[in-house]
C-alpha cells in the first residue's frame, strides 16, 4: 500500500475566528518574563520543563480573568449549582486542552514557533493529572469539560492525591509500578485557597447534651485534619466560562510546635501531621474493585465532609433559608465512593443548622443524586460496621437512624417480607451498604448506558426499582470531542471542519453531515490517508517508547483499557495465539498483516491480571521474532497507558476491541473514542456497544458472542461447563495446552497454569464459550479490511454516526432531567 493522497488543510484550520482577541506579541513577552521571574534565566537557557511552566503561567493569566468573571456572574444570578462529587478525576494534561478551549491553540503554536519552540514538544513536558483509574475518573473529567462548555454552574469536588495512578513499567514482560510524583515541578494551573479551609473530624465518641428539651450531639476526643482546597480551572470552549475543579489537600490542624516540652502535646502534634499526610498520599489503584481499607474510608469522608461543608457555607452567603438548599444545590455522587455525603449533609443540617430529622431528610433527599457505574459484585462497597462506627461515630448514628426508618418503610410496603429487608437494608450482616444508603438518600438513581440501566432495574436493584420506579433513569455516557478529536486528531478535525464547518466542536450531532461523503472516493482517500498519518505517528511513538517496529500499513487492532478479567484481554491474546498456530500449521491460511496493540494497567494486587500482562508480552516475544510468519502478526504492549498517549492511540486505530462478557461493562467510553476517530467496533452486545451499533448499523460493526440475557441465564443456572468446549474444540484445546507446555514460558512451563485452570475449571467470563464466535468476527474484519472502499466507508460512517456519544449530550440530559440547571452567559468586558 502506498500513500495515495496526502491531505494538507489550508483553509480548514479550526479556531481561526477567535484569534482576533489574542495578543501574540504580548504573549511572547509574557513567556520570556515568566522564565526570567520563575527561573532567573534568559529563555535561551531554559529547560523544556521551564518553558512549559512559563507558557502555562502566561495562559493562566488569560484564564483568571474569565474565571473571576464567571463566578461574578454566578453570584449575581444566584444560580443553581451542581457539585460533582468524585474520588477520581482523570484529567490528563491541561495545557493543550486549555489552549483548545480558549481557542488560542493555533495562535500560541505560532507564537512559540517564533520563539523557537514546538508546542507539541512543550505539551509533552506536562505530567498527566492521573487522579483516577479508568472509565469512571475520565468520565468525570469529560463531564467537567461539557459543563463548562454548555455554561452550567458546576464544581468538581475531589482529592488532591500526592501520588496519582502509578506509572507502569514493563520489566522482563512483567508490570512494575512506580510512584507518580506528578506535583514535583509544581502545578502551574492550580490555585491554593487557604481561606476556604475547613476542619474534618475522625473518631472519638459522641456525647449527647440536652438543652431546652432538644438533644445536641457533640463529638469529643476526635482527631482532626484541616482540609485545604486547591482550585483548578475548567475552561468552556470559546465561551469565557471557567468552572472549578476543587481538590482537597490535608494539613495538620495545629502547627508543629517545637518548643513544646509537654510530651503528650508533642506526640499529638506528630500524630496529626501523620494523619494529614497519609489521607491524601495516594490514589487507590483499583478499578471496579473494593478493597475495604480503613484509609480509603478516611479519604472518602475527608473530601466529602470538606466539600459539603464548603457548599453549605457558600449557599448561606447568598441565601437565608436553608430549606431552599435543593433549589440551589445538587450533589451528584459518582458511584458509591462519595455516598457518605447523604449522612454528612444530614449531620450538618441537624447538628449545625439545628433542623429536626424530618426537615433535614426532606432537604437531603431532594439534594442528593446517585450514579451507579457497575454491577460487578466485588465493586460494591460494604463497610464493616465496627470500622465505620469507630472512624465516624456521629455519621454512624445517623446511618443507623436512616436505616431504622428505611426498614420501617420497607416493612410498611411489604409486611412480613424479610427478604425485602435483607436485600434492601442499609445495615445488614454487620455491614454498611453504601449503594443502599445512596439510593435511600437520593432523588435520582441512574445507570450509564441503556442496557446497564435495564439490568439495574430488572435485576441488580430490582427491589429498589419496584419500590420507587420514578427514581430510576438512564444517562448514557459520553466523551468530549474537544479532547478526543479536536486535540487528539488535528488532521481529522481539520478535514471535518473543511467538509461541514466547525459547529461539531460544540454540537457533535453535526457529524451526520459527513454521511454524504462516505461513498465519495476522493473523500475516502482523504479520510484513510489521515488514518495512515496517525498510524505513522503511533508507530513512531511505539518505536520510541517500546522499541518495536510496526508497519503502519498493517491493521491496527487495539484494546486499551484497564486490565480486568471481565474485559477479556485474555480472549484477545488467546485468539492471537490461535492465528499464530494457523499461520504455522495451515499452508493454505493467509491473513492481512495485523498489529495487535494492547495497553492496560493491572491493579497492583491483582495477580491474575498481572499474569495476563506477562502472557501478552510472552506471546509478543515469540510471535514478533518468528521470521517464518513474515511479519503477519505483531503484538505490542504499550507501556503506561494513560490519557496523554490514549489521544495518540485512538486516532490511529483501525479496529476497536470492546469484548467484555456481555452484561459486565456498564457502558465503556473508550468504545466511543474509537468510533469518533473512525474505528469500527469489534465487540459484544454490552454496555454502550449496543447503542453504538444502534447508531452506526450492525453492518458497520463486528458483533459476536453471548448476549447479556444469555450470560445471565447461564449464571442463574450455575454456569456452563468449559470442558465441553475443551473436549470438542481442537483450536481451543491447542491454545490452552500451549498455556502449560512451555510454548510461551520456556524457563517455567507452569507460569500460566493459573490461567489454564481458570479457563478449564469455571471460565466465569465465558471466554471459551465466546471463542469461536470471536474468531469468526475477527475473520470478517480480516476480509472487510481488504475491501478498501468498503472499509473506508465503514470507518467514515463510524465517525459520522458518533454524534450521540458526546458528553455534551449526556450533560444536557443530566442538567435538564436531574439537576434542573440554567445556563449562564459570561462576557469579558476588557
Ligand atoms: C470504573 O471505572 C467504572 C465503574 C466502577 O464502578 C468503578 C470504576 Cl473505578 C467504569 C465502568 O466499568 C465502565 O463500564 C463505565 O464506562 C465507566 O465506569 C464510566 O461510567
Amino acid at each position: 500500500m502506498e500513500i495515495k493522497y496526502i491531505y494538507l488543510s489550508k483553509e480548514g484550520m479550526n479556531q481561526m475566528k477567535m484569534l482576533a482577541d489574542f495578543d501574540k506579541e504580548g504573549f511572547k513577552k509574557e513567556v520570556i518574563t515568566n522564565v526570567k521571574t520563575l527561573f532567573r534565566k534568559p529563555i535561551e537557557e531554559a529547560t523544556p520543563q521551564q518553558v512549559f511552566q512559563a507558557v502555562s503561567y502566561a495562559v493562566k493569566d488569560d484564564i483568571i480573568d474569565r474565571w473571576i468573571a464567571t463566578h461574578k456572574e454566578y453570584e449575581k444570578k444566584n444560580v443553581k449549582t451542581v457539585y460533582y462529587l468524585s474520588m477520581e478525576f482523570l484529567m490528563g494534561r491541561a495545557l493543550g486542552n486549555n489552549l483548545i478551549n480558549l481557542t488560542y491553540y493555533d495562535a500560541v503554536k505560532e507564537a512559540l514557533d517564533e520563539l523557537g519552540f514546538d508546542l507539541n514538544f512543550i505539551e509533552d513536558q506536562e505530567p498527566d493529572a492521573a487522579l483516577g483509574n479508568g472509565g469512571l475518573g475520565r468520565l468525570a473529567a469529560c463531564f467537567l469539560d461539557s459543563l463548562a462548555t454548555l455554561g452550567y454552574p458546576a464544581y468538581g469536588c475531589g482529592i488532591r492525591y500526592k501520588y496519582g495512578m502509578f506509572k507502569q513499567g514493563i520489566k522482563d514482560g512483567y508490570q512494575v509500578e512506580m510512584p507518580d510524583d506528578w506535583l514535583k515541578d509544581g502545578n502551574p494551573f492550580e490555585v491554593k485557597r487557604s481561606e476556604y479551609a475547613v476542619e474534618v473530624k475522625f473518631g472519638g465518641y459522641v456525647r449527647v447534651e440536652n438543652k431546652n428539651g432538644r438533644n445536641y450531639f457533640i463529638q469529643e476526643g476526635y482527631q482532626s485534619v484541616r482540609a485545604v482546597p486547591y482550585d483548578l480551572p475548567v475552561i468552556g470552549y470559546g465561551n469565557n466560562v471557567v468552572n472549578t475543579l476543587r481538590i482537597w489537600d490535608a494539613e495538620a490542624i495545629q502547627e508543629f510546635c517545637l518548643d513544646s516540652f509537654d510530651k503528650g502535646e508533642y506526640e499529638k502534634a506528630v500524630e496529626q501531621q501523620n494523619l494529614a499526610k497519609t489521607i491524601v498520599e495516594v490514589l487507590y489503584p483499583n478499578d471496579n474493585h473494593y478493597a475495604g481499607k480503613e484509609l480509603r474510608l478516611r479519604q472518602q469522608y475527608f473530601f466529602i465532609s470538606a466539600s459539603v461543608q464548603r457548599a453549605i457555607l457558600k449557599f448561606k452567603e447568598l441565601n437565608k433559608d436553608i430549606h431552599k438548599l435543593p433549589e440551589k444545590v445538587t450533589f451528584q455522587m459518582n458511584d458509591t465512593h462519595p455516598t457518605v455525603a447523604v449522612a454528612e449533609l444530614m449531620r450538618i443540617l441537624m447538628d449545625e443548622e439545628g433542623l429536626e430529622w424530618d426537615d433535614a431528610w426532606d432537604i437531603t433527599t431532594r439534594t442528593c443524586a446517585y450514579t451507579n457505574h457497575t454491577i460487578m459484585a466485588e465493586a460494591l462497597e460494604k463497610w464493616p460496621i465496627e470500622l465505620f462506627s469507630r472512624l465516624l461515630p456521629r455519621i454512624y448514628q445517623i446511618v443507623e437512624e436512616i436505616n431504622r426508618r428505611f426498614v420501617l418503610k420497607i416493612q410498611e410496603m411489604y409486611p412480613g417480607n424479610q427478604d425485602k429487608v435483607k436485600n434492601m437494608a442499609v445495615l445488614y450482616d454487620g455491614q454498611v451498604k453504601m449503594a443502599h444508603l445512596a439510593i435511600a438518600g437520593s432523588y435520582s438513581v441512574n445507570g450509564v448506558a441503556a442496557l446497564h440501566t435495564k439490568i439495574l432495574e430488572e435485576r441488580e436493584l430490582k427491589d429498589f426499582y419496584e419500590m420507587r420506579p420514578e427514581q430510576f433513569n438512564n444517562k448514557t455516557n459520553g466523551i468530549t470531542q474537544r479532547r478526543f478529536l479536536l486535540h487528539a486528531n488535528p488532521l481529522l478535525a481539520n478535514w471535518i471542519t473543511d467538509k461541514i464547518g466547525d459547529e461539531w466542536i460544540t454540537n457533535l450531532s453535526h457529524l451526520k453531515k459527513l454521511k454524504v461523503y462516505v461513498n465519495d472516493e476522493k473523500c475516502q482517500h482523504e479520510f484513510m490517508n489521515i488514518k495512515y498519518q496517525n498510524k505513522i505517528r503511533l508507530a513512531k511513538y511505539i518505536k520510541e517508547h517500546n522499541n518495536v517496529d510496526v508497519d503502519p500499513r498493517s491493521i491496527f487492532d487495539v484494546q486499551v483499557k484497564r486490565l480486568h478479567e471481565y474485559k477479556r484481554q485474555l480472549l484477545n491474546i488467546l485468539h492471537v495465539m490461535h492465528l499464530y498456530n494457523r499461520l504455522k500449521t495451515e499452508p493454505e491460511f493467509d491473513m492481512y498483516p495485523r498489529t495487535f496493540i494492547f495497553g492496560a494497567k493491572a491493579s497492583a494486587g491483582y495477580k491474575r491480571a498481572k499474569l495476563i500482562i506477562k502472557l501478552i508480552n510472552s506471546v509478543a516475544d515469540v510471535v514478533n521474532n518468528d521470521a517464518s510468519i513474515e511479519g503477519k502478526i505483531k503484538v505490542v504492549f504499550i507501556e503506561n497507558y494513560r490519557v496523554s498517549n490514549a489521544e495518540i492511540i485512538f486516532a490511529a486505530a483501525d479496529v476497536s476491541e470492546q469484548i467484555s462478557t456481555a452484561s459486565r461493562e456498564a457502558s465503556g467510553t473508550g468504545n466511543m473514542k474509537f468510533m469518533l476517530n473512525g474505528a469500527p467496533t469489534l465487540g459484544t452486545m454490552d454496555g454502550a456497544n449496543v447503542e453504538i451499533v444502534e447508531e452506526v448499523g450492525i453492518e458497520n460493526a463486528f458483533i459476536f458472542g453471548l448476549s447479556a440475557e444469555e450470560v445471565m441465564k447461564y449464571e442463574r443456572e450455575g454456569g456452563y461447563n468449559p470442558m465441553d468446549i475443551y473436549n470438542n474444540n481442537q483450536a481451543v484445546r491447542r491454545v490452552l495446552t500451549q498455556l502449560i507446555d512451555g510454548t510461551y514460558a520456556k524457563d517455567d512451563p507452569d507460569r500460566f497454569r493459573d490461567l489454564y485452570d481458570s479457563l478449564t475449571k469455571e471460565d466465569v467470563y465465558f471466554i471459551l464459550k465466546d471463542f469461536d464466535s470471536y474468531a469468526e468476527a475477527q475473520q470478517k474484519v480480516n476480509e472487510a479490511y481488504q475491501d478498501e472502499k468498503g472499509w473506508a466507508k465503514m470507518a467514515m460512517l463510524n465517525t459520522a454516526c458518533a454524534g450521540k456519544f458526546s458528553s455534551d449530550r449526556t450533560i444536557e440530559e443530566y442538567a435538564k432531567e436531574i439537576w434542573k440547571l440554567k445556563k449562564v452567559k459570561v462576557s469579558l468586558d476588557k
